[in-house]
């Protein structure tokens, strides 16, 4: 098997005015197809692990072979946290459900865990990902540098957003705030009560 890009599941401008197509394009087309590149290279030498799933890979690193380790964790792990990113992404929808409930239960309200995300993100130093993940039955916020994975740390995200500069620089330039203000108007919080549900199994 061969990992490939899946197209994007909406028209490239679907997220203006707060994430402009040229971006998304960009973000898609040339920096995701390149972890795939990648991704696919680094297995051609080891056939047995094309069968798995990129999220069996990430699960634990230690299997990996290690001449391909590195390759693995930071192209199979832009791969996996592109493809979560994607369809997690939507205009217009209201956070409700479970994710509302949870949110409130570990945060107090809304706008605490909006304000501890938000102030998460921007301590994030160089380049990686802001998460809220499922873990020891509880929601959590945590960064992780590159493209490093909260799967191979064992924790399931169920909300992500991505902190690097090829997602932001084309309209926010250095304006990480407002990247993550715009970030906040375009949550699929249905996708994110998924993604809670099954980590919640
Ligand atoms: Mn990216």
């Amino acid at each position: 098997m061969v990992y490939v890009l899946e197209p994007l599941p909406y028209a490239y401008n679907a997220l203006e005015p707060y994430f402009d197509e040229q971006t998304m394009k960009l973000h898609h087309d040339k920096h995701h197809q390149t972890y795939v590149d990648k991704l696919n290279a680094a297995l051609e030498v080891h056939k047995d692990l094309q069968n798995k799933k990129v999220e069996d890979l990430l699960k634990d690193l230690n299997k990996i072979p290690e001449s391909s380790k590195t390759a693995v964790k930071n192209h199979g792990g832009g791969h996996f946290n592109h493809s979560f990113w994607w369809p997690m992404l939507k205009k217009d929808v209201q956070i409700s459900g479970d994710i509302q409930k949870n949110i409130n239960a570990s945060f107090g309200n809304f706008e605490d865990f909006k304000k501890k995300f938000t102030d998460s993100a921007l301590g994030l130093f160089g380049s990686g990902w802001t998460w809220l993940v499922f873990s020891n039955g509880k929601l959590e916020i945590i960064n992780t540098p590159n493209q490093d994975c909260p799967i191979t740390l064992g924790k399931v995200p169920v909300l992500g957003v991505d902190m690097w500069e090829h997602s932001m620089y084309l309209r926010y330039n250095n304006r990480k705030g407002e990247y993550l203000g715009a970030f906040f108007k375009v949550i699929n919080w249905d996708k994110v009560n998924e993604h809670l549900k099954h980590a919640m199994k």
